[in-house]
């Protein structure tokens, strides 16, 4: 009892990320690395989501969903989240994410999901299947957050356009029906919010992109990890240093800040007078460091199946008792009559 009520005074986190396909060293800095820290400090109750829902907004092969989304699991607890403590859940085993995103369609506008920069990159990259859940992804991102009352979001700098959607969304229904949700504030870390692409670095590093040596992905052999590295765009100078047509660089020195926790000027320093070379060791090395343990940790996982059930299903449940508090006061203020 008394740990429900500490529980219910701490601030709450919502996020998540879609199993929809390997996940990239820009995903564990700009998401997964800030979760594992955020449940460190133990000041919030977190709640992380695996979703699955939003994944087949793009085509996806059945056994491949069903493979990603237990991978994904395995690499979240392998990066140091506790599922044992907090839930880790599939956003399918909850289903007042989907009544609440209907409720939240129909309170979003055309012309607010027609802005969105992610539904115009991924109709580009998807131009032969533009469906209707592409476009109201957003609001189906807006019910995940609002149904746990989340206080804080923390995700990459690329969905901050969504996050403004969903306190938009959040005021508009509290304004309109009496107060109901928490508006969120989105938690972007200031290192390493957007890591580029080793081979394009004024792009953002994706796991989508047709040339893998354009990222890193967490489960890539060290020895291939280090030589996409080795391999990655610079510029004609020998500064490691930020400035103007230096986004290679920059972008390795974030890598670097972030697996190491120096500072953009300490790394300047640490590096004056030595040349891209030496740098280029260093970054592979704080990246082998980082990665060694986790793939190490996430063979072990994918061993013990029955463990990593034993979290997705209690993450369900505990997931389910808050949810459904949400979405029946929802219901109760639109108007519907209860069951
Ligand atoms: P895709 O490449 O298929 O569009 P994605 O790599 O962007 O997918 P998501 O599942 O959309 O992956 O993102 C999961 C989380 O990782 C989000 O919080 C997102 O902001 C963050 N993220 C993704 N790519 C990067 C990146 N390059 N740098 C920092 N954070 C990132
Ligand atoms: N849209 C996010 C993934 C996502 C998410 C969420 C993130 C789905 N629902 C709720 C935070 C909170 C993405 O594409 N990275």
């Amino acid at each position: 009892m008394e740990n429900n009520n500490k529980a219910e005074q701490k601030k709450r986190i919502l996020s998540g990320i879609q199993p929809s396909g390997a996940l990239t060293l820009g995903n564990y800095v700009g998401a997964l690395r800030n979760w594992v820290q955020l449940q460190k400090e133990d000041i919030y109750e977190s709640y992380y989501m695996i979703a699955d829902l939003h994944a087949i907004t793009v085509r996806q092969e059945p056994a491949a969903l069903r493979k990603n989304c237990m991978d994904l699991l395995a690499i979240f607890l392998a990066c140091g989240l506790d599922g044992e403590k907090e839930p880790i859940f599939f956003q399918s085993h909850v289903p007042a994410h989907t009544q609440l995103g209907w409720v939240l369609d129909c309170n979003t506008y055309m012309g607010e999901l027609s802005r969105m920069t992610q539904f115009k990159d991924k109709s580009r990259k998807h131009a032969d299947n533009i469906n209707a859940g592409l476009f109201t992804y957003p609001s189906l991102m807006a019910a995940d957050i609002l149904l746990y009352q989340a206080d804080l979001v923390p995700v990459g700098k690329d969905q901050k356009q969504h996050l403004e959607l969903t306190r938009d969304l959040a005021n508009r229904f509290n304004n309109a029906y009496s107060e109901t949700f928490k508006v969120p504030e989105p938690y972007i870390p200031k290192v390493g919010a957007k890591i580029m692409s080793l081979q394009e670095p004024t792009q953002k590093m994706s796991k989508s992109d047709p040339n893998e040596n354009s990222y890193i992905l967490l489960l890539d052999p060290i020895d291939k990890a280090v030589k996409k590295i080795k391999r990655a765009v610079t510029d004609s100078g020998s500064e490691v240093c930020m400035g103007e047509g230096k986004e290679g660089i920059e972008n390795l020195m974030s890598i670097y800040s972030a697996m190491t926790g120096k500072t953009m000027d300490e790394i300047t320093v640490e590096f004056q007078g030595k040349g891209y070379g030496d740098f280029k060791s260093a970054v592979a090395e704080s990246v082998t460091e980082t990665l060694k343990p986790i793939q190490e940790r996430y063979a072990d996982l994918m061993k013990n199946k029955d463990y990593l059930e034993s979290i997705y299903k209690r993450g369900a449940e505990q997931a389910n008792y808050t949810a459904r508090k949400t979405i029946s006061k929802v219901y109760r203020k639109v108007g519907f009559i209860q069951p």
